[in-house]
């Protein structure tokens, strides 16, 4: 049976009025080792991890269903939620589903007509969708994400061009807005992009793409993201999850007391 209550929308906004921050590890089925993902799983429970999300822009193997599966077996108490690099990154035994409208770019496909597609499929699954603004912003080098969707990100910069499309994104009714530099991004997104943006919404905001260190991650809480995502350098060395999941719970109110990254 599965042990997730199907909430996951529900905790994200009731965290955020708590001031409570979560922590989400990335994994990428074409990418982790079996022997490096069972580690990824363990550490992930040991450390309390939030969420798992799985995806990848290229999932170009059938590894998608195994490692859903092995994780449920592991850690069943952790949500599993979609983070589809394509229409057909699609499995019930999944928890939930990012529903992605790419509104950085100008790509009708990715802005909804991937979505029309989708929809009786997603309407009949026992997924719980989430949709969400995806906002794509300069990291540094071009990304998968960026070649694959034909779009240009928001510079890394342009802090108003963020705050305005996260906005609009708000008010078309979309629940959860992702800023994301994308995949292994040399220059994870400013804190001060997160603070406007985080100021101006009152959606959960998610920050990801190049974050390798855990004062980053407490940087990026602090600056307002209310969920923290990384993958790339979990990859190269799962034990970070420890020292991020621990930097990104140090903000929450019941831990504020004991812990190293105050
Ligand atoms: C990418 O936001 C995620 O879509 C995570 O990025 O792999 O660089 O941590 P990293």
């Amino acid at each position: 049976m599965n042990m997730i209550d199907k909430h996951i929308y529900k905790s994200l906004v009731d965290a955020k009025k708590a001031g409570e921050k979560k922590f989400v590890v990335l994994v990428d089925p074409d990418k982790l080792s079996l022997k490096n993902l069972e580690k990824t799983i363990d550490l992930a429970a040991k450390a309390n991890v939030d969420y798992f999300f799985i995806g990848g822009s290229l999932i170009v193997n059938n590894m998608l269903d195994e490692t859903l599966k092995k994780i449920k077996a592991v850690a069943p108490n952790i949500p599993l939620i979609l983070f589809p690099g394509n229409a057909f990154q699609l499995s019930y035994r999944a928890d939930g589903l990012l529903f992605l409208s790419l509104i950085s770019g100008r790509n009708a496909e990715l802005l909804i007509g991937k979505h029309v597609i989708s929809a009786p499929y997603l309407k009949m699954s026992p997924l719980e969708i989430l949709p969400t603004g995806y906002m794509l912003i300069e990291g540094g080098k071009p990304t998968t994400v960026s070649y694959i969707s034909n779009t240009s990100p928001i510079p890394a910069e342009k802090d108003d061009i963020a705050l305005c499309t996260a906005i609009a994104g708000e008010l078309l009714g979309l629940k959860l807005i992702y800023m994301d530099a994308g995949s292994g991004a040399l220059k994870p997104i400013s804190e001060s992009m997160i603070e406007m943006v985080s100021g101006a919404t009152n959606i959960p905001l998610i920050v990801g793409g190049g974050i390798r260190t855990p004062e980053k991650a407490l940087a990026n809480v602090k600056a307002g993201a209310d969920v923290i995502v990384v993958g790339n350098a979990i990859e190269k060395d799962p034990e970070l999850i420890l020292e991020m999941a621990q930097a990104v719970h140090s903000m929450n109110p019941e831990k504020l007391s004991n812990l190293p990254y105050n």
